[in-house]
């Protein structure tokens, strides 16, 4: 009786009939939110412990944000790259600083930064290395997800997102993630670019030995080949640091960046690398009609000086560190394994318990959302606005849930 009542299903039945099913949804049907926690149709409230894949790292509508987007939407919201707007210079420059590079280019979608990426590593690989024409080749690694392109999945290792959509995109070789030898081994004199998520996400947070990113960092140097760091996921505070990369004082020839620089409120999406590398691109030879937008640069100029604070980092760090103490006194008790760092963790669940589905599915029925990766792995990403006593209360009902 009370289910006839509530307004949920109906909702997920209006959904799935009028889109493609190329998503697997739990059954929630989100109404509202604010910082950690969603309110669905009926009133239920979640902690949502997935921030939009760490789209939503400064938590849902953050007030300075919102204020921002708000303002600008009284202002401008549009002008194409074709004109200049007021909000440009402060967003490159600010962005740039953040990153340390000479150069911003912003574009919209993550994929877009990727591809942006590999067409700038290659024209540089012609134009400034010297690869012979059309031989550019692109090291990737085992368990990659940069995206969801034609030519991002050709190099995807995983067969859910590249089955059936060749013919794919040549030029890339894929190695295992954290071998550095393998690295070495692949690159040849057409490589142009190593590309790596300096912490794979959707592999299920997988850290990579100590040593390893410092290592393909020298490699990269030694054998004039760009070191692109794909931080979409990684990025902008959800590690514990700026950057991933920071963790070990590396410092790529590329950041790709996107998720949470568009404060879980706009698109926004960028790369930044110094004048030597992005220079090589002219008028005409790139683009995009949303890229930079009014709306979106004032929504990121103030995410970067939200992150330029420290706040986020040092919240990441500090509940982070928090979370995985808790996370870890669950091995043995239906965890196998726990990895990641700062407020990012990957959780293999007792396969013979439950799949990761189910899982996230029990944690929902708790008013905790989380989301399956692969298999029996979850990962928990929570906004970096979290507090300690909802981090104690999302591991108190993952042990419930593995409690049976
Ligand atoms: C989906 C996964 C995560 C990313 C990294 C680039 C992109 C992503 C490291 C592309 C995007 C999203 C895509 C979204 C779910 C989510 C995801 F499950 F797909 F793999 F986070 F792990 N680089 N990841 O993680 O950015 O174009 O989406 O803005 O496609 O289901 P985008």
């Amino acid at each position: 009786m009370i289910d006839d009542m509530l307004r949920t299903p109906e909702a997920i039945r209006d959904a799935e009939r009028w889109t493609a099913h190329n998503y697997h949804p739990l059954p929630v049907v989100v109404s509202s939110a604010e910082g950690s926690w969603l309110t669905d149709v009926d009133g239920r409230r979640y902690l949502d412990c997935l921030a939009g894949y760490s789209a939503l790292n400064f938590g849902h509508r953050h007030p300075t944000l919102i204020a921002a987007a708000h303002a600008q939407l009284d202002r401008l919201t549009l002008t194409s790259r074709a004109f200049i707007h007021d909000q440009f210079a402060d967003f490159c420059r600010e962005l740039a600083e953040l990153c340390r590079k000479d150069l911003v280019l912003p574009m919209n979608t993550g994929a877009e930064a990727v591809e942006t990426g590999i067409k700038v590593a290659r024209k540089w690989g012609y134009q400034v290395k010297g690869v012979a024409p059309g031989q550019a080749n692109i090291v990737v690694a085992e368990g990659n997800f940069h995206g969801r392109t034609t030519t991002i999945v050709s190099f995807s290792t995983d067969p859910d997102a590249r089955a059936d959509f060749g013919p794919y995109t040549p030029g890339f070789t894929v190695v295992p993630y954290g071998d550095l030898a393998a690295l070495a081994a692949a690159i040849d004199e057409n490589t142009v670019a190593v590309l790596l998520e300096p912490i794979q996400g959707e592999q299920g947070v997988v850290v990579p030995p100590e040593g390893y990113l410092p290592g393909v960092r020298r490699v990269c140097t030694e054998r004039n080949v760009l070191f692109i760091a794909d931080e979409i996921q990684s990025g902008l505070g959800r590690t514990g640091d700026t950057f991933a990369c920071d963790h070990e004082g590396v410092t790529p020839d590329m950041y790709l960046l996107g998720k949470a620089l568009g404060g879980g409120i706009v698109p926004v999406s960028a790369v930044a690398a110094n004048v030597d590398v992005l220079g090589v691109l002219r008028p005409g030879q790139h683009g995009s009609t949303f890229g930079g937008n009014p709306l979106a640069c004032a929504v990121a100029t103030e995410v970067v000086r939200l992150l330029a604070t420290g706040e986020f980092q040092r919240r990441s760090t500090e509940l982070g560190a928090r979370l995985h103490a808790g996370l870890r006194s669950l091995v043995g008790r239906g965890l196998l394994a726990v990895r990641g760092r700062g407020l990012w963790a990957g959780l293999d669940i007792d396969p013979t318990l439950m799949s990761g589905r189910e899982a996230c599915e029990r944690l929902a029925e708790r008013g905790v959302l989380a989301k399956d990766t692969h298999g029996a792995t979850i990962r928990l990403a929570p906004p970096l606005v979290i507090t300690e006593e909802e981090i104690d209360h999302a591991v108190a009902q993952l042990a419930a849930v593995l409690a049976g």
